[in-house]
């Protein structure tokens, strides 16, 4: 929603979403800082199920390599079935005649092609945020056939990576036998297009909030309190098991013990903000997470001077921004990321031009950022030898990278994101679901 707030209140669009809690009712449809808001609701069964099951449960632990072991209920396939349904309901109830739908990530994969058959009218585009596995790990998927039916009801299927693209295509070939030319795939006659557009954040609005004063007194604060360490090494993430925070502990703690750096010279941040609570993976993670970093502070910390500071709350975009400023190394090493807006974040945040930025190759974002330290998050030697490399980076060469990622980013915003895929979808004026 974040991303997409920008586009949405640029096009009056509808937003079709999720009204937040547990209810059989939703409340009635509102505006909202420009943007018409049509709340759906989900009762406290589909929470479980649907949403805590099927989405982050099955799907999401698939769809990214398999790194947590998918778990398969047939009782929440059948709820993921019903919210689809829910929602094509929804939006095929609010468009207007002609009008276009894009339909956001893995959690609503049947809805195109219920809304076709409810509205076919309707220009409908569909994007994923997350990866698209391989074939192998696809045919895994129990119901399998009907999630990619239920994509191809697209006229426009995005992906964050060629290679997700790619995965796709193939797929359908694969599994329903589909020819395809190209990215564009032959659904009985219907031409589908799969293609690659990567997301982006509104990088003028966080060059803004860097740029702020009151950001930047809070930056100097941060690193007062933190004791004015020459190095604050930093990770932003939810915390879930995709995004490395384990790993990157690790290897900030084997440095500290081989004596590559040391506390209070430096010090690392990590904010791991709540995420999924009542799914088993991120109750195992959250203690997986919590027990190294008591470890870390118990060998290498002293009386007020912690080597790890822990953070596990959700912040202000402006103390974030603060805290990115504050930032000498920025560490984003997940084991797999559709793209990592954190990443394209900080690098909009360093208007100053300085900071290093470590990113797993695994992550969507590093098709982009080519200047950042790049390393294999498999590799624990690797992800050393890249959080050193930027630690001891000279000014002038953290400059020039950090320049360059910049340069990209200013012309490869969301606002670019948005409009790529919608002039693809070959649409003037949209509705957005
Ligand atoms: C999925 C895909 C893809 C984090 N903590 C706080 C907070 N955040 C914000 C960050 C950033 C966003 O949340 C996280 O985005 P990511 O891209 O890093 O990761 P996912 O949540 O996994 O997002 C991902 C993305 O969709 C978009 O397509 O890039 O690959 O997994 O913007 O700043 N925001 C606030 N407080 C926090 O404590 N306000």
């Amino acid at each position: 929603m974040t991303a997409l707030h920008p586009v949405l209140a640029e096009h009056k669009g509808t937003w079709v979403g999720w009204a937040g809690g547990a209810s059989e009712t939703a409340p009635e449809p509102f505006d909202l800082e420009g943007i018409h808001i049509h709340p759906v609701p989900l009762t406290a069964t589909d929470l479980e199920r649907y949403y805590e099951g099927m989405s982050n449960a099955t799907i999401w632990p698939l769809y990214h390599d398999a790194v947590e072991t998918p778990v398969f209920k047939r009782r929440w396939r059948e709820s993921y079935r019903q919210v689809n349904a829910r929602f094509a309901e929804a939006a095929a109830e609010v468009a207007a005649e002609g009008a276009t739908v894009w339909v956001q990530d893995y959690q609503l994969q049947l809805v195109p092609a219920m809304l076709r058959e409810r509205r076919p009218d309707l220009k409908i585009g569909f994007f994923l945020h997350i990866p698209f596995p391989p074939i192998e790990l696809f045919m895994q998927m129990p119901f399998r056939a009907e999630i990619l039916r239920g994509l191809l009801g697209a006229d426009l299927i995005g992906f964050q990576q060629r290679l997700a693209a790619q995965n796709f295509v193939r797929l359908a070939r694969h599994l329903l036998g589909l020819r395809y030319e190209g990215q564009v795939i032959d659904v009985d006659g219907r031409p589908v297009k799969a293609g690659a557009f990567p997301i982006s954040i509104d990088v003028a609005e966080m060059e803004r909030m860097a740029a702020d004063p009151a950001v930047q007194n809070r930056a100097k604060q941060i690193r007062a309190e933190l004791g004015d360490p020459k190095t604050v090494i930093l990770g932003v993430d939810r915390l879930d098991y995709t995004k490395g925070i384990e790993l990157r502990l690790k290897a900030f703690r084997e440095l500290l013990s081989d004596g590559k750096l040391s506390v209070p010279e430096a010090v690392m941040v990590q904010v791991a903000t709540p995420s999924r609570e009542r799914v088993e993976h991120y109750q195992t993670l959250r203690v997986k997470v919590e027990r190294e970093v008591g470890r870390i502070n118990g060998e290498f910390g002293r009386v007020g001077v912690p080597a790890v500071h822990y953070l596990h709350q959700s912040y202000s975009r402006t103390e974030l921004a603060a805290l990115y400023c504050a930032a000498d190394v920025m560490m984003v090493t997940p084991l797999r990321d559709g793209m990592n807006l954190v990443a394209k974040e900080y690098v909009a945040a360093r208007a100053d031009t300085g900071g290093a930025l470590v990113l797993s190759e695994f992550a969507g974002a590093a098709t982009e950022l080519r200047q950042s330290f790049l390393c294999n998050p498999h590799d624990p030697d690797g992800v050393k030898e890249a959080l050193l490399r930027a630690v001891h980076v000279e000014h002038p060469e953290a400059r020039r990278r950090m320049r360059l990622m910049q340069r990209h980013l200013r012309t490869h915003d969301v606002g670019h994101w948005a409009r790529s895929f919608l002039n693809e979808l070959g649409v003037p004026d949209v509705e957005v679901a």
